[in-house]
């Protein structure tokens, strides 16, 4: 905790500070909006799966990891990548394709990575990085490494077979890890309620033996207070935790722009949501002045990212296999 107060994490009262929090919020905001905008150009060389209204939960949970802690993640996997400090230059030449990009240019925007940052990978595949994370956080456990690890999956995520194998794994071997199940109530464009039964993904982990429960609110405070707690009690060894993270995914479940004419859900709770936009509320409660100099650092910090993408060379074509294992 000392360190998060002398880095600006949190403020003189523990609790995670507004200007932190904005300038991550903001900074993962105005990146998919630029992403958004820069698609239709054909730069972006990759699918994109956008995070806009989700980037509480990514914020507040990485905010309350240290460092060292790694994250596993989805494809829609910029907040989480942004929020654990991954590398925005490496990001954007990565959604350019070029060879200056976190994964040479041939991973796109579902594949990113930022060891140095904690950030370990995102994937194409739904849950495929939950055993991943699981192996991660076993063979910690077994060098008496001390580090968490973090694993973001959806709420389509848990129909997966793996999921539930995992946590059982987890459970069982009492593995350091935290599942953030971050629950947009859709998996692409089908509802909860269509795919469950009963909407309680927290009773039947917990059925598995592990502690798991739904954060009371969806603020960023919320997420990090949440995964504060977690993250102390997995540390002195309670096993595995699962947190239920509620949120809203604004936008289509792929691609730039919005999905209102598909008409496969109802308008009115997406207004709702953006009605609620913790991005905004935390903004109405900073001077003008601070909020001033924040956004035209993320500014800079974008166009200096676009650069950097511009001035990559694509991968050469006989470099295609290079990373094949088999
Ligand atoms: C194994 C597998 N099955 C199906 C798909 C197609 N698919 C991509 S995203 C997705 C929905 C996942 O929903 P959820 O886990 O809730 O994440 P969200 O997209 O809402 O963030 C599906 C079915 C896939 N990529 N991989
Ligand atoms: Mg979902």
């Amino acid at each position: 905790m000392q360190q998060k107060a002398l880095t600006g994490i949190i403020d003189d009262s523990g609790k995670l500070a507004p200007s932190y929090a904005y300038k991550k919020l903001r900074l993962i905001r105005r990146v998919e909006e630029k992403i958004e905008r820069l698609y239709p150009s054909d730069k972006v060389k990759s699918p994109v799966h956008l995070s806009i209204g989700q980037e509480a939960v990514a914020v507040g949970v990485c905010s309350a990891l240290e460092e060292t802690d790694v994250v596993f993640s989805n494809y829609r996997g910029h907040a989480h990548y942004l929020a654990k400090g991954g590398d925005l230059n490496a990001m954007w030449a990565e959604l350019y394709g070029k060879s200056n990009g976190g994964s040479g240019g041939i991973g796109g925007s579902m594949h990113l990575d930022c060891w140095d940052k904690g950030f370990m990978c995102t994937s194409a595949i739904v849950a495929s990085g939950i055993p991943n994370a699981a192996g991660f956080a076993l063979a910690n456990l077994m060098k008496n490494d001390p580090r968490l690890t973090v694993c973001f999956h959806g709420d389509g995520a848990t129909e997966e077979g793996v999921f539930w194998e995992t946590l059982n794994f987890a459970s069982l071997k009492n593995l350091p890890i935290l599942f953030i199940c971050e629950n947009n109530r859709y998996a692409i464009y089908s509802h909860q309620s269509a795919r469950m039964k009963s909407d309680n993904i927290v009773e039947r982990a917990q059925a598995f033996g592990l502690k798991a429960e739904r954060v009371r609110g969806e603020s960023t405070q919320d997420f990090f207070e949440a995964t504060l707690n977690a993250s102390e009690a997995i540390k002195n060894g309670s096993g595995p935790i699962l947190l239920e993270c509620m949120t809203h995914r604004w936008r289509d479940h792929v691609g730039p722009g919005e999905d209102r004419h598909l008409s496969y859900r109802d308008n009115t709770e997406l207004d709702k949501a953006i009605a609620q936009d913790e991005l905004t509320e935390i903004r109405n409660k900073l001077p003008k002045e601070e909020v001033r100099e924040i956004d035209e650092a993320v500014e800079t910090e974008i166009q200096t990212a676009i650069e950097f993408a511009e001035n990559g060379t694509f991968p050469k074509a006989e470099e295609l296999l290079k990373n094949v294992w088999a």
